[in-house]
């Protein structure tokens, strides 16, 4: 008996110091034995589309991928020229790395629990912190998500604006002007809410706002904002959703898929939205439907005295979106929306009808969790090109389809078939990285070529694009 009680406890030691060094071993099954890889992250909800309209094609593009990093800090990452000696730098809530050796530098350093993968101690040292109170869910992503740039406070240095996970908040960080060491830091708002934040000029002024998803509390739902950053300095915070609509996040819950068009073409930009992840309360358990379940978008409207407002329409199932882009994919005159499904499987185009209806049409589904696009004339022809991938780990490996699967990047042109039907060429740009939440297509390197920077589980990466 004594052998047996000795066998068990080798054995569940065995167990412990694998949870600790090889987490993916033991959470990497498990994946597959909760999880229906035709569903949505919560299992109720996916379009049913099994046409996909992406053709394989050849191109005299290539990229190159140099790695900056390779340590998860960060889910995105953005181009802008940090140290102001005329070469594009790379950028992340966390880290800048500068052109052209890509040294790294630290602008606000990741708290040492944002682990990529949960291991054994982190449980542990998480729920003993908390005092009980708290899981690895609110740990094992970084804080830094989504970068953008502006010269916030006018000093003629470029500043990092951080738009952190979820329920984390919205920061600007301030350039020291060259100076070594953390940045000064300036909160902007709480509570970050959305997961695929814009930085775009809806509201006309000239210079990009930050489109984001926000909440004045703790347990608020959030609402819709344009964070504006005024030729004056400093920032303004808009609000585009009434008090009482919050559509734009459920509960406590992330929303995701955000984009900026003019969708009924009457020279105003409108914002298109994803629905909230889905169907989940705050505690975790199945929720009844609410509004904030419908995407939609919000058509801009100024009065004749020059009131601004903005009127909702709903749009039918968008679940769970990553940054959504608007273009005339058919050439009919009425833009159309590109997405992807951040913790679910397909790429997707929405064809505008008329009268508020959109048809839905499938990409590509031959991977899941295309959790950041971008749009970006890859090939010079004057069209816009999708950029996105597979986001590694997108639930940290735990909940949605195939999350360890391949992690692509891939680009698509949008070509006719020969019917006439609009197709998306699509083009392998590497296969071992991936996207995280934020991909940001800029040539880098001056040769007046669209280059990618990414920051995913895998580290932070550019593909400097090569011409054959
Ligand atoms: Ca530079
Ligand atoms: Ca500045
Ligand atoms: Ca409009
Ligand atoms: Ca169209």
């Amino acid at each position: 008996m004594k052998k047996v009680i000795k066998i068990i406890a080798v054995v569940f030691v065995m167990f412990l110091l694998v949870f600790e060094f090889a987490s993916p071993l033991i959470l990497a099954p498990t994946a597959g034995f909760f999880i229906d890889p035709s569903s949505s992250t919560s299992g109720q909800y996916i379009i049913d589309a099994n046409d996909n309209e992406y053709i394989e094609s050849s191109t005299n593009i290539s990229f190159q991928r140099i790695e900056l990093d390779g340590a998860y800090h960060t889910e995105g990452a953005s181009v802008a020229d940090i140290n102001n000696d005329g070469l594009m730098d790379i950028a992340t809530g966390h880290y800048w790395y500068e052109a052209p050796s890509w040294t790294r530098h630290t602008i606000r350093a990741p708290l040492q629990d944002a682990v990529g993968i949960p291991k054994l101690s982190d449980y542990v040292k998480i729920y003993i912190e908390s005092g009980g109170e708290k899981d690895i869910w609110s740990k094992a992503y970084p804080l830094a998500f989504f970068s953008f740039h502006d010269d916030v406070n006018k000093d003629g240095w470029v500043d990092v604006i951080a738009v952190d996970i979820t329920s984390a908040g919205i920061w600007w960080l301030e350039n020291p002007q060259g100076a070594q060491g953390e940045w000064p830091q300036h909160k902007i708002m709480d509570f970050s809410r959305n997961e695929s934040p814009i930085f775009a000029d809806l509201l006309g002024t000239g210079k990009p706002q930050v489109i984001t998803g926000a909440a004045e509390s703790a347990d608020a739902s959030g609402k819709l904002y344009a964070i504006e950053f005024p030729e004056s300095g400093g920032f303004n915070i808009h609000t585009i959703e009434a008090d009482n609509e919050g559509r734009n996040t459920g509960a406590t819950l992330p929303t995701h898929g955000l984009g900026m068009g003019d969708i009924n073409g009457d020279g105003l930009q409108d914002i298109v939205f994803g629905s909230g992840e889905g169907f989940l309360d705050k505690d975790g358990n199945p929720a009844e439907r609410q509004s904030y379940d419908e995407g939609g978008w919000y058509e801009q409207q100024i009065s004749a005295q020059g009131v601004l407002s903005w009127k909702w329409h709903i749009i039918d199932p968008m679940v769970s979106l990553s940054q959504i882009q608007v273009i005339d994919v058919n050439g009919d005159g009425k833009d159309d929306l590109i997405s992807g499904m951040g913790h679910g499987r397909g790429l997707f185009w929405w064809e505008q009808m008329g009268n508020d209806q959109w048809k839905a049409h499938l990409i590509d589904d031959t991977y899941t969790q295309p959790h950041a696009t971008e749009m970006a004339d890859i090939d010079g022809d004057g069209v816009g090109d999708i950029i996105t991938g597979k986001t590694p780990l997108a639930h940290m490996g735990l909940k949605d389809p195939d999350e360890y699967g391949t992690p692509y990047l891939y680009w698509y042109k949008i070509v006719k078939s020969e019917n006439g039907e609009p197709r998306f060429e699509r083009h392998l740009v590497d296969d071992n990285v991936g996207v995280g939440r934020q991909v940001s297509v800029v040539d880098i390197n001056n040769d007046g070529l669209l280059d990618i920077a990414s920051g995913t589980r895998h580290g932070v990466h550019i593909f400097l694009q090569e011409r054959e």
